[in-house]
């Protein structure tokens, strides 16, 4: 395969002030972000959505094959099939396919088998990933790091939904087949994660989490 052709690097550089100013400015922005599942119905924009995804799929991947589908839904019969499906694979998680160990984790958090958020937010980003490609002949292309690259673009997702001040939670429904079939993927796409967006209820309510402190997530060699 021929080399990309190589053009200047466009990225900003700041002063070393300027660059502090700008980090504790993001990291503050970012810790506000939170998982949320109180959602209004209220519409947002499509071309909100879409630089959403754009900027997802902006994210490194392996050998950069961008080995993801973002299926978006906003049919009202199609977030029902999904929620109903949903709930009746969570009903089964909640009352024995889950360990204990797994139960008592979870009940801090309050959650249960009823998905709402489902049919109220007004959009669901599904993330497929491609275990691997399919090229014009049909033939199978490989795709490297597909987890590493998908779990990547779904942390810009996240990150971008956050920037339009709008909610997100990423829901990861067990076995999440179901998906494959009712939003029709071809083999190769399997789904990775569901992620409801949306603007958050007025009186939503999120978990008082602490978050680790930076000498508990960091090691230094210096
Ligand atoms: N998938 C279930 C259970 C669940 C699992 C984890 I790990 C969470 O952090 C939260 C929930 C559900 O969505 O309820």
């Amino acid at each position: 395969m021929e080399q990309y052709p190589f053009i200047p690097y466009e990225g900003q550089q700041y002063s070393t002030e300027e660059m502090q100013e700008r980090m504790n400015a993001f990291y503050e922005y970012m810790d506000q972000r939170r998982s949320v599942r109180d959602y209004t119905d209220k519409p947002i924009p499509k071309e909100v959505i879409e630089k959403i995804i754009m900027t997802a799929s902006s994210a490194p991947s392996g050998a950069h094959k961008q080995p993801w589908t973002f299926c978006v839904v906003s049919d009202p019969e199609m977030k029902s099939a999904i929620r109903k499906a949903a709930e009746e694979e969570e009903y089964t998680n909640y009352h024995g396919r889950m360990s204990e160990d797994w139960l008592r984790d979870l009940a801090p958090l309050g959650t249960d088998w009823k998905k709402p958020f489902l049919e109220v937010a007004p959009y669901l980003i599904i993330v497929f990933k491609k275990a691997y490609d399919i090229g014009e002949n049909g033939e199978k292309l490989k795709n490297y790091y597909v987890n590493e690259s998908v779990g990547l673009a779904a942390g810009f997702l996240l990150t971008a939904i956050h920037q339009a001040g709008l909610v997100s939670l990423t829901h990861t429904p067990s076995p999440m087949n179901f998906l494959q079939k009712l939003l029709k993927r071809p083999e190769n796409e399997r789904p990775f994660l569901l992620v409801p967006v949306g603007y958050a209820k007025e009186d939503a309510q999120v978990p008082k989490l602490e978050r680790k402190p930076l000498e508990d997530v960091t090691v230094w060699f210096e």
